[in-house]
């Protein structure tokens, strides 16, 4: 299924948008913000979708099916460009190897660039064990005690660049679930060592072209020790590798209450960061809806994002993506919510009068500073995000266009009702 622009056109009508895009635009210009710039920057940012994000997922109780989800890649690229049609803002597929290793590449990229889309950062998997696999994954993978599941977790890697090569990707993401869960389990210097030791192994057969994101969490699946825990951890590694590799940060990778938007501003000062996945939280890596929870803290990232974008030459441009898992939404409806509140916390920080807040933070005056962020936040944007996503020939109410439009029955009617997408 593939919508059109003209699918779009007739839904666009609306007696209130141009009437509160002029009075947002008129305060704003008076206030020196330069409207029609803004728009271009939101216009510009997109943010990939990761292919395993597009069925139901499942927590390990249960999962509960949706109708009609992707049961091939071919149909999750279809579900991007649908995406794509609705919010112009996900111009960009995620893949995961092996999940998603086509058959056909010329094809592959056919569809794709006939809906819009590039190929971002491609994923490797070695934190499961494959039908076909001849060693296991169970004592970890690129830190492994055992040198040819080492080996075959770095082969793994090495594969999957050579597929993401033949799509157009230009960067790879490690996520290792590498750790222990019990006190005592593994030598921790001895697991950094191997992981270090592995991943330069990789990085090693990177095209000239191409970055590595190495992403960390805490914990889970292992519950004592992850050998990739936090930014520092992946820092030193993305260091040790060389200048063509990055931290990724996850915004659900984190213990509660941590400080990310610091984490971000660190790594852009030290041209860093490579990738930022999106999501929300309550209590861990919940990979909720993007800003669904904490859209303050989302906003005080972009801040920081935005701050970087505009004053860190040395950081090269972020990978954007959205990691979540849709157990209870259907997922395309959650990713477009996502979508939009990606938009919405971009726009608010783009707001940020930076030179007042910079006069404000050198005297020293708490309260201005309070203000200035508060007063960017507190502005509904929203006028502003439909003007950019209009101006690229989306939909100006995207999530009400995707149910006026029936696409989900639609995709039910082409798939049938049980087919299950691959993924988490
Ligand atoms: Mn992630």
């Amino acid at each position: 299924m593939q919508l059109q622009k003209s699918h779009l056109q007739e839904l666009n009508t609306s007696p209130h948008h141009a009437r509160d895009y002029n009075h947002l635009a008129d305060r704003l210009t008076a206030r020196g913000v330069a409207v029609e710039a803004l728009i271009s920057d939101l216009a510009a940012f997109q943010v990939a979708i990761p292919s395993w994000a597009l069925g139901a997922g499942g927590t390990r109780f249960g999962r509960f099916s949706f109708h009609g989800e992707p049961g091939s890649l071919e149909q999750k690229i279809e579900d991007v460009g649908l995406l794509h049609a609705l919010t112009q803002t996900a111009g960009a597929i995620s893949l995961h190897i092996p999940w998603d290793t086509p058959t056909d590449y010329a094809a592959v990229r056919e569809l794709a660039a006939a809906h819009g889309l590039v190929f971002d950062a491609i994923n490797s998997n070695t934190f499961q064990d494959q039908p076909d696999a001849t060693l296991s994954y169970k004592h970890g993978s690129l830190s492994s005690t055992d040198e040819g599941v080492r080996q075959q977790a770095i082969a793994h890697n090495l594969e999957v660049i050579d597929i993401g090569e033949k799509l157009g990707s230009t960067s790879l993401t490690v996520w290792l679930a590498d750790g222990t869960t019990f006190p005592g389990q593994r030598n921790f210097q001895r697991s950094l060592l191997q992981t270090e030791d592995s991943l330069k192994q990789i990085y090693a057969g990177l095209p000239t072209d191409w970055k590595l994101f190495i992403e960390y969490k805490p914990y889970e699946p292992n519950f004592y020790s992850t050998v990739i825990q936090d930014w520092g951890t992946s820092f030193l590694l993305a260091n040790a590798c060389g200048e063509r590799a990055y931290t990724l940060v996850d915004l659900g990778h984190h213990l509660p209450n941590s400080n990310i938007e610091q984490i971000v501003s660190t790594l852009m000062l030290k041209g860093k960061l490579g990738g930022f996945h999106f999501n929300d939280s309550k209590y861990g890596d919940d990979d909720l809806t993007v800003g669904s929870i904490k859209p303050y803290a989302l906003f005080l990232i972009f801040n920081e994002l935005v701050y970087g974008m505009r004053n860190n030459p040395q950081n090269p441009p972020l990978a954007w993506m959205i990691d979540a898992s849709h157990n209870i939404k259907d997922p395309l409806e959650d990713l477009i919510q996502s979508l939009e509140a990606i938009q919405i916390a971009y726009a608010k920080a783009l707001l940020v009068d930076q030179d007042r807040l910079a006069a404000a933070q050198h005297d020293h005056d708490i309260v201005e500073c309070q203000e200035v962020l508060q007063d960017a936040f507190r502005t509904d944007v929203r006028p502003l995000v439909q003007r950019a996503r209009l101006s690229r020939g989306g939909a100006l109410h995207p999530l009400q266009a995707y149910r006026t439009l029936g696409v989900r029955d639609r995709l039910i009617q082409e798939r049938g009702r049980f087919t299950v997408a691959t993924g988490l």
